[in-house]
């Protein structure tokens, strides 16, 4: 970044301290991850300067021969990797993707069922500070209060007496897989449209890993930057078999395609601008990445680590929401610790251990205290690190969270992951 630090020596100096950061610490935020140079340099690119409102060959801007190719390649490899029929990858955020399906699928003041935010759910599915809560009827499901899993008999039980519009799966701190087949059914059964939201779990579902929504959910929405490990953004898909998928509920015909082109249209004009294509060129090079061999070891190896430190931090003497982890995160309820989720996050933060304060379901704190913290696997498995390692983050997490008055522990905490963070420097271990 050579002509960055000639040009504008204010905002370079910020981005190395930024990167320093990133290098120095123990990034532990599940929804977080490093990207590979080559996405970056992707991101970096040229086609920032690009306007191309439109899909590619029916643009309403000239000069969109490259980038038209540049995204029909995303395009194409979307829907190699998760077998999808259609795809869209212009969404700026897994918000704006959302805000598309609620555009395509309901009308404002029509009723949506989804996963409460403080069992695991996400703001954009019905939170009342989010446009989905405000405009539309957010009527939510949770989790079991014996479990800490989702009881799929509750949520028929739900779903018919609200009989809502349209469902959705997904969310930000839920530790499980999903039952997509006994969602459809109740969809089915209550005449709802199915949504799954799949920013958190993208990177294991592509992988087969974790179960597959495509074939069960009507659309399916993600984020491009979390286990996916592609830049900041989001994307829009419909399965291989959505002819079928959407047949029962098609207002029209019921053709796959009319679903496809309301998406399309909600994306662009309905919720955003120009795409962004230097993002999108990155999604491509994100995508091809995910279809190499080595992204099903890394997600294995995301996945294996997971377990390996919530097994710790349960012999620890931690409760985990649901007693353990499908996936790449763990939610621990602190509340028989003795400390809540901030005091936790800011203790870690302190030690170079970033995480996040996360609510726990029936929790009793605010959502600006709660009583948990989520922890994901992901950032620091990109940098190379295995099970010993884990074990160890646990131990360390432990040593902290116990004596989080003490600065002494802290520090000696602080020290013990700089070196670990040393051993596996920030990208060397990404090869791209
Ligand atoms: N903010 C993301 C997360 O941390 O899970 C969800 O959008």
């Amino acid at each position: 970044m050579k002509r960055l630090k000639d040009h504008d020596p204010e905002v370079y100096s910020l981005i190395e301290k930024e990167t320093e950061r990133q290098n120095n610490g123990m990034e532990l935020i599940a929804s977080e991850n490093f990207v590979s140079k080559a996405v970056m340099e992707a991101m970096g690119s040229s086609l920032t300067n690009k306007y191309a409102e439109g899909l590619p060959g029916k643009r309403y801007y000239g000069g969109c021969k490259y980038v038209d190719i540049v995204e029909d390649l995303a395009r194409d490899r979307a829907k190699i990797l998760y077998n999808a029929d259609w795809v869209n990858v212009q969404p700026h955020s897994g918000a704006t993707a959302n805000a598309a399906v609620y555009l395509t699928f309901l009308k404002p003041g029509e009723t949506l069922l989804g996963l409460d935010l403080s069992h695991g759910g996400h703001l954009t599915h019905g939170s009342p500070v989010n446009f989905s809560g405000i405009t539309y009827n957010a009527q939510f499901y949770g989790v079991s209060k014996e479990t800490g899993r989702l009881d799929m008999n509750i949520i028929r039980d739900k779903a018919k007496k609200i009989k809502p519009k349209m469902i959705s799966i997904g969310a930000s701190a839920y530790p499980r897989d999903f039952d997509y087949e006994a969602f459809r059914n109740i969809a089915d059964e209550v005449g709802a449209f199915l949504w799954m939201d799949m920013a958190h779990t993208a990177g294991p579902i592509a992988t087969k890993l974790l179960n597959n929504p495509l074939p069960y959910a009507h659309v399916v929405s993600t984020t491009t930057h979390k286990t996916l490990r592609g830049p900041r953004g989001g994307m829009l898909l419909i399965g291989r078999d959505a002819e079928n998928t959407l047949g029962k509920v098609a207002p029209k015909s019921g053709r796959v395609k009319m679903w496809s082109e309301l998406l399309d249209s909600a994306v662009f004009p309905g919720t955003q601008g120009g795409p962004l294509m230097h993002v999108i060129a990155a999604k491509a090079v994100a995508l091809g990445e995910a279809l190499q061999k080595d992204f099903t070891t890394y997600q294995e190896q995301v996945l294996k680590n997971s377990k390996t430190m919530a097994a710790r931090f349960m012999e620890l003497g931690y409760d985990l929401v649901s007693g353990g982890t499908d996936n790449h995160l763990m939610l621990v309820d602190l509340r028989n610790k003795g400390i809540t989720g901030k005091e936790a996050e800011d203790a870690l933060g302190r030690a170079d251990l970033t995480v996040n304060k996360n609510m726990v379901p029936f929790d009793t704190q605010s959502p600006f205290v709660t009583s948990g913290i989520r922890v994901g696997t992901p950032a620091m498995t990109t940098r190379g690190m295995g099970p010993e390692e884990f074990t160890r983050i646990a131990e360390l997490m432990d040593m902290v969270m116990t004596s989080h008055t003490s600065e002494d522990v802290i520090q000696k905490v602080r020290s013990e992951v700089h070196g670990m963070c040393e051993r596996f420097p920030l990208y060397d271990f990404v090869t791209a």
